[in-house]
């Protein structure tokens, strides 16, 4: 799939694939985007580029551990409406319809010896043109590099129904959206694969200062409507689809809003940073209780160590199949090597760095150089169990949507109960990733714990947190036909919900189906 072209598409039909009724929805939001473009800018628009937000139904931060993740695009998506003008040097008019959000206006600049090119990107403050011209960047300096090329001066519209700062990546939507609307303005758009688009926008959003894994922008990129992806990084990144199995009634992942913001930049070293470091630590010291050598300055991933485990060899990916037989195996094994032990929760820094077998000096160059955390209590034995364990149930979710149907109707009473199996079996795995983020992981929150249990009281058949997690979004998986009394239930019941009004709360409850991933529309 990586290697297929950038969609582009000429009717809404085409791009929600699933259906009239979905493009119909849309459709006032897009003309509504036409309209005021042409109010703004004075000239009609000449493409829209559209990038999907993400919802992650299984595998959570595991993908920096290099093991499989299983994403889906939503429906919810950034549109930047886009039109080539005469302005002189290239110069980028950004607005956006959100209010919160001012008028910007930009050219890129050569700069130095080589002439790279350079935007001035703020990476101190969060400011929303950062991620607009974070995509435009790679685009400058891959697409525009020679010295003799002149970027098109543009004008741009952006509208977005991505909430930010909530697991559904909004952050990655803009960045692809912006990707893409610069590559379209530039005549480059058929120089890229939607691999390559992904490989840009992962680069580009590095460039606001986020070392990101590459899921988020894999899953807007390259998902097609009804799949969900498996997504892999090692040896390097691939996809395949996984259907969600077509039951009846068949099922839908709701997701709600925990309504808690998380603010990932502001806190990363007390959470998401210090888990990172954390993990790869902890990757080495199974390593090594395993016998293995570890070199000096090697930072060893535990997707790695899984595969010496197994004698994989080098660059080898063992597939599916035989990754999760070895997991089995090695999770109580490395229960029983690392086992927390002495009635103590985790190691002091010392106890970490005597257990990674390096010194203080070579730990911290290895380990803390490039990151700052703060932690006194490092639990790499419950890190492990989370991360192999996580990995163990993304395998066993992808199995079980691959040996079901996705295209049956059931209509007999026995085909019913046994698509009320197939989503229990997934459910399970959906609450066991939810305690073990919890417990293990500890990157839930009590409103993410008492949302999810809310959610599973409400008749969901599973319910876990949704990216990074701290704050964010919760996804269900509900029965369709359920829907309707699901929402009505946990707006009484979740108490941040009882004061919303109705759009207040379809902005934070929604259900969701597998969308299109991004692409480029021409206005005709
Ligand atoms: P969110 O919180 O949706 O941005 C983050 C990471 C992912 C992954 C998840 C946890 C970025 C851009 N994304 O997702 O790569 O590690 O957390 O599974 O940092
Ligand atoms: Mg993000």
């Amino acid at each position: 799939m990586a290697e297929l072209p950038i969609p582009v598409f000429h009717s809404l039909d085409e791009i929600h694939a699933d259906g009239a009724k979905a493009a119909l929805a849309q459709a006032e939001r897009w003309n509504n985007l036409l309209v005021r473009f042409e109010k703004i800018f004075g000239c009609k628009a000449t493409h829209v580029a559209r990038a999907p937000g993400r919802v992650n139904l299984i595998g959570e931060h595991i993908d920096y551990a290099l093991f499989g993740v299983l994403p889906t695009a939503i429906e919810r998506d950034i549109l930047m409406a886009l039109s080539p003008s005469s302005a002189p040097g290239g110069q980028i008019i950004a607005e956006n319809l959100d209010e919160r959000y001012s008028r910007q206006e930009f050219a890129a600049q050569r700069v130095g010896e080589e002439g790279k090119w350079d935007l001035g990107i703020d990476t101190r403050e969060l400011r929303w043109e950062s991620y607009v011209k974070a995509g435009y960047y790679g685009v400058l300096n891959h697409h525009l590099a020679h010295p003799t090329s002149v970027p098109q001066s543009m004008n741009m519209l952006v509208t977005g129904s991505v909430p930010a700062g909530s697991g559904l990546s909004s952050s990655a939507a803009m960045v692809v959206a912006s990707t893409l609307s610069f590559l379209a303005m530039n005549d480059a758009l058929g120089q890229v694969t939607k691999g390559e688009l992904v490989t840009l926008a992962m680069e580009n959003e590095k460039r606001v200062g986020v070392n990101s894994g590459g899921m988020d922008q894999a899953a807007s990129v390259i998902s097609t409507p009804s799949a969900a992806l498996y997504i892999t990084f090692y040896p390097a990144l691939r996809s395949a689809p996984v259907r969600i199995p077509r039951t009846s009634p068949s099922a839908v992942f709701v997701i709600t809003n925990s309504l808690v913001v998380s603010d990932k930049a502001l806190s990363a070293k007390v959470n998401y940073n210090l888990r990172v470091v954390e993990t790869l630590v902890a990757a080495r010291v199974l390593a090594r209780a395993l016998g293995m050598k570890v070199g000096e300055g090697e930072k060893v991933t535990m997707r790695e160590v899984v595969g010496r485990w197994a004698g994989e060899g080098e660059g080898k990916d063992m597939g599916p199949e035989k990754l999760e037989e070895v997991l089995q195996r090695l999770i109580p094994e490395a229960e029983r090597i690392l086992g927390e032990g002495n009635g103590k929760t985790g190691l002091t820094h010392e106890e970490m760095v005597a257990a990674s077998g390096l010194d203080e000096d070579a730990f911290h160059q290895l380990y803390l150089s490039w990151v700052q955390v703060e932690a006194t209590d490092f639990r790499l034995y419950a890190r492990t169990k989370h991360v192999l364990s996580e990995a163990l149930r993304v395998l066993q979710f992808r199995k079980i949507c691959a040996s079901h149907p996705s295209n049956v109707t059931a209509t007999s009473v026995s085909e019913q109960e046994h698509g009320d199996e197939v989503l229990k079996e997934l459910g399970e795995l959906m609450d066991a990733s939810q305690e073990s983020c919890s417990k293990l992981f500890q990157c839930s929150c009590p409103e993410l714990d008492e949302l999810t249990q809310l959610a599973r009281e409400a008749g969901a058949y599973g319910s876990r947190l949704t990216g990074a997690g701290w704050g964010g979004c919760a996804v269900s998986l509900v029965a369709e036909p359920h829907v309707p009394a699901f929402i009505e239930q946990i707006s009484k019941t979740y108490a941040p919900y009882r004061a919303l009004s109705k759009e207040q709360l379809e902005a934070v409850v929604f259900a969701t189906k597998p969308s299109s991933g991004a692409g480029v529309y021409v206005v005709e």
